[in-house]
Order: structure tokens, then sequence, then C-alpha cells
């Protein structure tokens, strides 16, 4: 467990030259491009925007959720079990390897897109989300496609049973898949519904290296938490309606929920282009 109490503007170094821990998780009422930069960059562990989405916008897509039947990620693969509405390339990575997606990923994506369309009282939520971050970004905020068809984003997700240590990186994991390659990737949260204890989540400062493969430091579809001992830690809380921002190529892990209440978010990852766009998807 990391228990440093370093401030992340400190001078840690040991000989001449400066190096700075930076791994600060930042709560910003009025976010700006910078903010995402500075994620981007390495320069934050995280960002929490409080009240991106409104209460009031959070308990319309709650109360319109309770009516939608949710799936899964793949049993087999993902344990403890993960609710969710609307396909993950992730749940595809074994059938894309060619560089297409199959058939049932886009029938799967068109069914989730007519439900999560009407989730906010008829409207969709996904829209409101990308027109917040546009106005962060400051740049065109757009769906990723492959092959010129536009990908599912805005996954709704329960995780109360915990997440295992993870990353997402699609160019790691399908590469050549998105027409148009991440330079950076984010993961985008914003909480519907948050517990009162627990479901945090924990980044790590370490990206993959090759030795993570090796058989025991894999725990099914995650990593054995041994791997980021020593790591500089981040923990991320979240309120409703808050959303959090942080590089998904970093190892991060889903503490369980350990309250009554549910932990629902909207999920997709951001992918930061040398365009300066950012695209999105689930
Ligand atoms: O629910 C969260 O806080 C993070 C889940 C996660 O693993 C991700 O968004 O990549
Ligand atoms: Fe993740």
């Amino acid at each position: 467990m990391s228990t440093t109490s370093i401030s992340h503007e400190q001078n840690l170094a040991s000989q001449a030259s400066p190096v700075y821990q930076l791994f600060g998780v930042a709560d910003v009422a009025e976010p700006g491009r910078d903010h995402l930069a500075q994620v981007a960059s390495g320069a934050l562990a995280a960002i929490r925007v409080p009240e991106l989405f409104t209460h009031e916008e959070c308990e319309r897509i709650m109360t319109t959720l309770a009516t939608c039947p949710m799936g899964s990620y793949d049993e087999q693969r993902v344990q403890p079990r993960v609710p969710k509405l609307g396909p993950a390339i992730y749940d595809y990575y074994g059938e894309s390897a060619s560089g297409e997606l199959p058939v049932s990923y886009w029938e799967h994506a068109t069914q989730s897109e007519e439900t999560r369309s009407g989730l906010l009282g008829g409207e969709d939520p996904l829209p409101i989300a990308l027109s917040r971050i546009e106005r962060i970004w400051g740049n065109p905020v757009r769906r990723a496609a492959v092959a010129g068809r536009t990908l599912f984003a805005g996954m709704i997700r329960e995780i109360n049973l915990g997440m295992k240590l993870h990353f997402d990186d699609v160019i790691r994991e399908v590469p050549g898949l998105l027409d148009e390659m991440p330079m950076c990737q984010l993961a985008f949260n914003v909480h519907l519904a948050a517990p009162r204890s627990g479901g945090e989540a924990n980044v790590y400062q370490r990206r993959w290296r090759v030795t993570d493969e090796l058989p025991e430091n894999r725990d099914t579809y995650g990593y054995d938490e041994k791997i980021v001992l020593g790591d500089a830690r981040a923990v991320v809380r979240a309120e409703v309606g808050d959303a959090t921002f942080f590089d998904s190529r970093n190892y991060h892990i889903v503490r369980p929920n350990t309250s009554d209440d549910r932990r629902v978010t909207m999920s997709f990852f951001m992918g930061l282009t040398a365009s300066g766009e950012i695209t999105v998807w689930s």
C-alpha cells in the first residue's frame, strides 16, 4: 500500500537534476483543455469534475435504467461479474485481430444505441456528455470508427464487486483496429449512482511491461496486485454526477462497493488524436 505523504510537486531527486512525482488527483470545478492535457501527459493521475451531470439528470437516467435489461462482460473471462448495457471492443478482442469487428458487435451496438439514446427521459445522455467534454477540450469530440463505421460509446456499467487490476490500451490490445490511432487513451466515467463507501478507482503510476505477462503475474483477465507494489497510487472517489478522467494505460483497479447503494457509470474511452480531436468508444 502506498502511504506516501510526499507532495507531488516536491523535488524528489537524490542527485543534482530534479525529479517530480506529479501523480495527484485534482478536483476541477471549471476544467479546461490544460487539465485534460495534464492527465494525458502524465503530470496528473486523474481529474474529477464535480457534477458534470446534474443530480436530476442522473436520477432520470437511473429511473429509466430500472426498466432496461443489462447484459454483462463475458462471464468466462470477467469475474466477478460486471453488469453492463452496450458492447465493449474488449468483448470482441479475440475476434477482432483481423482488424474488423464481427457482425455480432454491430448488432449489439445497434440495439444498445437504441436503449441508451432514450435513457434521459427519452433523450440521449451521450451527446450531452460529449458536448460538455467538447467545451472543456475546445476541439471537436466525436465517435471513433472502424473501417468508416461509427463505434458504440457510452456503456452503462454497474461495478459493485470491483474490477481486477488491469489497463486499457486499444492500440496494444487490437493494433490497427481504430481508423485513427490515438496518441493517448483516457478513461471517462460519469457516476450516475455512487456508493457511500467503497467503489474507489485506484490508479497506479505504472504502464504495462512485457514481464507482466509471466503466468505468475496474471489473474484471469487482470494482473496480480504485486506488480504495482511500490508504485505511486492515486485514489479516485466520485459522488453522483461527478466525472473522472484518467490515463487508462496506467494500471487501475476498482475496489468493491461496501455500501447498499449502487455504483453505476456511463463510461467510454477518449482517444487524443494527432489532429487535436478526441474520439470516443466503449
Ligand atoms: O469505474 C471506474 O471508476 C473505472 C473503470 C475502468 O476500469 C475504466 O473505466 O477503464
Ligand atoms: Fe479499465
